[in-house]
């Protein structure tokens, strides 16, 4: 960066899948399109599988590893503790780097329950770190744009919310019992996994949920013991079947306490959708849409427009005037998925900076985990819940 001078901030990251890959490019390439006063440095990769840890290291360019997480936590070489571990490590892990005083980027959902993402939030507050929750899709240049366009009074008075989060890659009954199936590793299914990012959405965009009523299914109920191979896919290691214990698919009303009115659908069984990860907002002066597969991309309709006229515009943001797309190529030329995490790590390295938690930070996660719990206990007891913030 020139001409400001940059302070090394030293990063260990527990966890080295899919999200561990993810995380480790966007530290790495940041510095290639944004100037910050904090350069992350890949300090050192922590996981139980000595072997697979190491090459993870070699492979993604951390300067070093740990087979326990604890001891990656004690380092005093450390600044910032990134979690990309299953959800049920999430409460002990962040509570060990914050009475450690380490600043913590973690992977959604917060926690499993309520009251881990509560004891998770006291402990970052009473020991003053930085704090982050990964929610990247709001990271989209197209997503922030849309966010300034609500902001700027362009839709006017907001009426309706509609996020679907549809995918289908455990279609298949000979998918394997995975993490991602068991409540008691991840919390919960479709709902805590995909539903979570449309919420963050629904909150970034529209504002706090007051209520909600849903219903939630399992389809397939046993499934054979396997295990995750990176990615999404998994791959089966016995004969044996076990329960599936969390929702397949979720469907749930809501109503903001700004009174718009939502609707959310969240599945790993909509055939033929890999990640339809969208949202539609209508309001009083026009509606925008937003489709994660095409995420460049927004559409926006204004009722202004001449007869005639009136019609989806298609705005690709990737403009100067478009957050974050001017730090990359000229216009047209598009970016990925992978970008938003890139962003995602800006904001947190500049929080790291100024000490203030940036947005979606933990107190966000602790009312995402809110809404998760509403949802469910409103599916089984099929009434509307209120979310007791
Ligand atoms: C699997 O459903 C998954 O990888 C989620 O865990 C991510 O959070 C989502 O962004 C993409 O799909």
């Amino acid at each position: 960066m020139v001409g400001v001078k940059q302070k090394e901030v030293r990063i260990g990251m527990i966890g080295y899948q899919f999200m561990g890959k993810m995380h480790s490019h966007a530290y790495r390439d940041l510095p290639f399109f944004f100037d910050t006063e904090a350069r992350p440095v890949l300090q050192a990769v922590a996981g139980r599988n000595e072997a697979a840890v190491k090459q993870a290291a070699e492979k993604m360019g951390w300067a070093s590893y740990e087979t326990d997480w604890r001891r990656l936590i004690e380092r005093d070489d450390i600044d910032v503790i990134d979690i990309v571990t299953p959800n049920h490590t999430h409460a002990d892990m962040a509570i060990a780097a914050a009475e450690a005083g380490k600043h913590i980027i973690i992977e959604k959902p917060l926690a499993l329950t309520v009251e881990q993402a509560e004891r998770m939030a006291e402990a970052v507050k009473r020991n003053n770190v930085v704090h982050m929750i990964c929610h990247n899709y709001r990271f989209a240049p197209a997503v922030q744009y849309a966010k300034k366009l609500i902001q700027d009074g362009v839709l006017g008075r907001l009426y309706h919310f509609r996020g679907n989060y549809l995918q289908d890659f455990i279609i298949d009954p000979a998918f394997p019992l995975v993490w991602r199936l068991k409540k008691e590793v991840s919390g919960s299914g479709a709902l805590g996994d995909i539903a979570a990012h449309s919420i963050d959405l629904a909150r970034f965009l529209v504002g706090d949920i007051h209520e909600v009523v849903g219903t939630m299914e399992t389809f397939i109920k046993k499934r054979p013991i396997g295990e995750m191979v990176g990615g999404l896919s998994a791959k089966v290691d016995s004969d044996q079947m076990g329960e599936v214990t969390v929702d397949d698919a979720v469907a749930f009303l809501a109503r903001f306490e700004n009174g718009t009115v939502a609707t959310f659908e969240a599945t790993r069984f909509a055939a033929g959708n890999r990640n339809k990860n969208t949202f539609e907002i209508n309001g009083e002066k026009g509606s925008i849409r937003w489709d994660m597969e095409n995420m460049n991309n927004l559409e926006v309709y204004l009722t202004e427009d001449a007869p005639g006229l009136q019609g989806f515009r298609l705005i690709n943001c990737t403009e100067d005037i478009h957050p974050y797309a001017g730090a990359y190529w000229p216009p047209g030329h598009i970016i990925g998925y992978e970008h938003t995490f890139i962003h995602l790590i800006y904001e947190f390295m500049k929080g790291v900076t100024s000490g203030e938690s940036p947005r979606p930070n933990f107190e966000d996660g602790v009312k995402n985990q809110k809404i998760l719990a509403a949802v469910e206990t409103s599916a089984q007891t099929k009434q509307w819940v209120t979310i007791d913030y």
